[in-house]
């Protein structure tokens, strides 16, 4: 039996939690109420409810007229535009107009950043985002995501080069990403550790669910297409090799880079989409991609790295610039990069 102050204590856990809210939290993350705290909260409201809303679009797709399927446009990436993917770029445009909040988005759907001149004397941040990352898996109802990256606006460059984006991933002050799961779930950091919410449909609100993500130094999982394996220099040949024989390592690829990279942060492992004979630079992009969950994996304690380079590090030339990923447990990645050197020492796993 239940005693009052055993009911009490539990409904004082329920209703704290229920009131840790996304933007409660990110204030209480910015350390006060001071202006800028509240318009990194208010920003990371606004990208919240982006993400609710396309959320509720996927959900919605299959009986939809018109939701699902290709737009027949190619984007800059070369890559068919879904009609999800515009739908989401779409909401973002308008999640951010009239917000005062932003003065420049970039998008892995537009060729050029998108300014919204009316923010610009307030707004001092740009966003640059993947709208719907691993759309490829919408129409089979398979998991997809948004990821985020968040740096200060510097100097009023309109130009369409936008070279104040092309600095290190160390710019970014915040960044994360939504996950559209069996449940909706939120992931950011701005600088101060991850933390994970769970959409609660009944509330509409990001509800705190994990507080200070830690990713495991080892895990069971290697995600990768190993489609691509000819594609791939010998060193990374030579790592597939090694975990084909070792017990204990489990292949895992759902073709959505956020729903990899949700496992890996939580259960440990590593993510590799390595460069290629044909694409050296690999297939992710680093802006809106790979710098973000860089910024988001090293804050959990893990590692991201080009193979050569930290992807932190990495100074892009123009905004689409593409990089190889390797990034998860610190161990595991170090097992990857023990491959690239020339001569493969094989580490002496038992
Ligand atoms: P491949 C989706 O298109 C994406 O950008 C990532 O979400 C995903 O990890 C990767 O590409 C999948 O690429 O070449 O293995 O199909």
């Amino acid at each position: 039996m239940t005693n009052s102050t055993e009911l009490n204590k539990a409904q004082e856990t329920s209703l704290s939690r229920d009131f840790t809210t996304l933007t409660r939290h990110v204030l209480s993350q910015s350390g006060g109420f001071s202006p800028a705290a509240y318009d990194l909260s208010l920003l990371m409201g606004r990208i919240a409810l982006a993400g609710k809303m396309i959320g509720r679009h996927l959900s919605q797709a299959g009986l939809t007229a018109d939701a699902l399927g290709v737009t027949g446009e190619i984007n800059i990436q070369g890559e068919a535009v879904k009609k999800m993917d515009q739908y989401a770029n779409r909401i973002f445009i308008r999640a951010f107009e009239q917000s005062g909040l932003v003065c420049r988005l970039a998008s892995e759907e537009m060729e050029k950043p998108y300014y919204i001149p009316e923010n610009c004397p307030i707004g001092r941040y740009t966003l640059l985002f993947d709208p719907i990352d691993g759309s490829g898996n919408i129409d089979t109802n398979l998991a997809v995501g948004t990821i985020f990256s968040i740096r200060q606006q510097e100097g009023n460059d309109e130009t369409e080069e936008a070279l104040d984006l092309l600095q290190s991933g160390h710019k970014q002050v915040g960044a994360g990403y939504i996950l559209y799961g069996s449940s909706t779930m939120f992931v950011y950091s701005i600088g101060k550790g991850v933390h994970a919410f769970t959409l609660d449909p009944s509330l509409g609100e990001f509800i705190l669910s994990t507080t200070n993500i830690q990713i495991p130094s080892h895990g069971s999982t290697y995600s990768i297409n190993e489609g691509n394996f000819w594609q791939w220099d010998e060193g990374m040949r030579e790592y597939i090799r090694y975990v084909h024989k070792q017990s204990g390592y489990s292949a895992r690829y759902s073709g959505a880079l956020v729903a990899d990279i949700h496992r890996i942060l939580f259960q440990g492992g590593v993510f590799i989409y390595p460069g290629s004979q044909e694409n050296p630079d690999g297939k992710l992009r680093l802006l809106y991609e790979s710098a973000p969950l860089a910024y988001l994996v090293t804050q959990a304690g893990g590692k991201a790295t080009t193979g050569s380079q930290d992807i932190m590090d990495v100074v892009p030339k123009k905004l689409h610039a593409r990089t190889p990923l390797i990034i998860g447990s610190p161990e595991d990645v170090d097992l990857v990069l023990s491959f690239s050197q020339t001569e493969v020492e094989l580490p002496n796993k038992g």
